[in-house]
């Protein structure tokens, strides 16, 4: 399976929609959502939260840096605790140019020691910790040992591991950096030789991996050989792209994605056979970028929700939403070069989860035939239930029929809401007023494209 096959199980699903397309804005639809309490899963790590950025910022000095006030306010607006993840396809372009590092033509990008001093710094700012790709396709496993040592020594302790190669499910190719048929057998003893260059310099060297884009069948031969050195297993996932293909839209974006689904319990069962934690390090609306319209909309925030709570009810550690100064899928951006650093709708969602998701997940049953909504509830470790119901239709507001099993008598709403699907500005968290009890049970009304978290403390 590759990206392509991605595409194609996506385009043939939303054919399907079109097919039976309700009429503009049909009625309010009731569904029943149902919450066990008692039927915990699993804990949800305080460093669920991430981004990923490419290696190719490095170098940037007014970027990965502590002076970056409105970068590093609002990272730490997140929470205390996350991941940033540096790397993406420019990570096996760079070379880390040390004293005596190489000349090569190949690497398009050179970093040097003060890009990793001034990401200390903004590391430092933020507070969070580090997974940090080395380059396979173009460097040498010495050249990572040396970057590898570098960045120990300035971010040792904010490292939570090392990355040998982006997506090499894809290295292989014509006018790829490897030939025709690359397997995972081929990057396994790449990937070994560069583990022990990079052991050689740093001893305690921790690697997560395998970083792949599509092959989820790369991960079990990777885990079965790797397992004793990793410290979490790794894939990404994008649910539409190329960014310039003109079908990419909101519907396609909020339709539900099998082929996600089906990697998420791969990478779940799988993980948990190797107990090794896992982790979606790379993800992200629409892949080349990004596309305007889509990627920095409402509808990408409520579709960062979902993924992000499934993820969590999956036994995930946690997703790292790909990022970039100027790239619209990015959760915080810079609308014109000199403006400060701003949120998108996702990174509200970001926001609206670190707030939300606590303690471990729990038992939800979703009765919702007809109507794209979604719900996830956790119990925090002091008693406090929320339920999360994520409206994705694009027709239909939801009147949700809530029996969260607590004896609570109001409710709290806060609402992820704008003026709609293609809502870029205005979008934001809001407080609604409380719901009350009937009987056993609330009504939450969640129009389409929002979302609304119901806290119900006892
Ligand atoms: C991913 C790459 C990342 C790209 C992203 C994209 O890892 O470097 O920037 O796709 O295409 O596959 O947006």
């Amino acid at each position: 399976m590759n990206r392509r096959q991605f595409s194609v199980a996506a385009l043939t699903f939303s054919a399907g929609l079109a097919a039976r397309a309700a009429p503009a804005h049909a009625a309010v639809r009731r569904i029943r959502v149902k919450v066990e309490p008692a039927r915990a899963g699993a804990r949800i790590p305080s460093d669920f939260l991430g981004l990923s950025y490419e290696s190719g910022e490095l170098p940037h000095a007014d970027f990965f840096s502590a002076r970056n006030r409105s970068m590093v306010s609002l990272i730490r607006g997140l929470g205390p605790n996350g991941m940033i993840r540096i790397g993406g396809n420019s990570s096996e372009r760079t070379l880390f140019r040390s004293e005596g590092g190489r000349d090569i033509k190949q690497p398009r990008t050179t970093f040097a020691p003060a890009d990793v001093d001034r990401l200390a710094g903004f590391m430092d700012a933020i507070g969070w910790k580090l997974v940090w790709g080395l380059n396979l396709a173009t460097g040498t496993p010495d050249d990572a040992a040396r970057e590898a040592a570098y960045v120990m020594r300035r971010l040792g302790k904010r490292l939570a591991a090392f990355q040998i190669g982006n997506e090499p499910d894809l290295l292989g190719g014509d006018g790829r950096p490897r030939p025709n048929g690359y397997g995972v057998a081929d990057y396994l003893r790449e990937w070994r030789t560069f583990v022990s260059a990079v052991r050689a310099r740093v001893p305690d060297a921790r690697f997560a991996g395998p970083d792949v884009a599509a092959r989820i069948d790369w991960l079990k031969p990777f885990a079965e050989d790797a397992a004793k050195d990793l410290a979490m297993l790794t894939y990404h996932y994008y649910d539409e792209g190329p960014a310039e293909d003109p079908k990419v839209s909101i519907a396609r974006l909020l339709a539900p994605d099998p082929a996600f689904a089906r990697g998420l319990e791969e990478m779940s069962k799988l993980a948990r056979g190797y107990r090794l934690p896992f982790r979606l390090i790379e993800t992200n609306s629409v892949y080349n970028g990004g596309r305007f319209g889509v990627s920095d909309t409402l509808a990408a925030g409520i579709w960062g929700l979902d993924l992000m709570f499934r993820e969590a009810a999956a036994g995930s550690a946690g997703v790292n939403f790909h990022a970039g100064r100027h790239r619209s899928y990015s959760p915080i951006a810079q609308p014109s070069p000199l403006d400060p650093y701003g949120a998108r709708p996702l990174y509200h969602a970001m926001r609206l989860f670190g707030e939300t998701a606590r303690g471990r997940m729990v038992d939800c049953t979703v009765r919702a035939d007809g109507i794209n909504v979604a719900a996830y509830a956790c119990r925090s470790d002091d008693g406090t239930i929320r339920v999360i119901l994520v409206n994705k239709d694009l027709r239909q507001d939801a009147s949700v029929i809530l029996d969260a099993g607590t004896r609570s008598a109001r409710a709290p709403v806060r609402r992820l809401t704008g003026r709609g699907p293609s809502a870029i500005d205005g979008v934001s968290i809001i407080d609604d007023l409380p719901l009350s009890r009937s009987h056993n049970t609330f009504i939450a009304d969640v129009p389409l494209c929002s979302a609304a978290v119901v806290t119900f403390v006892e």
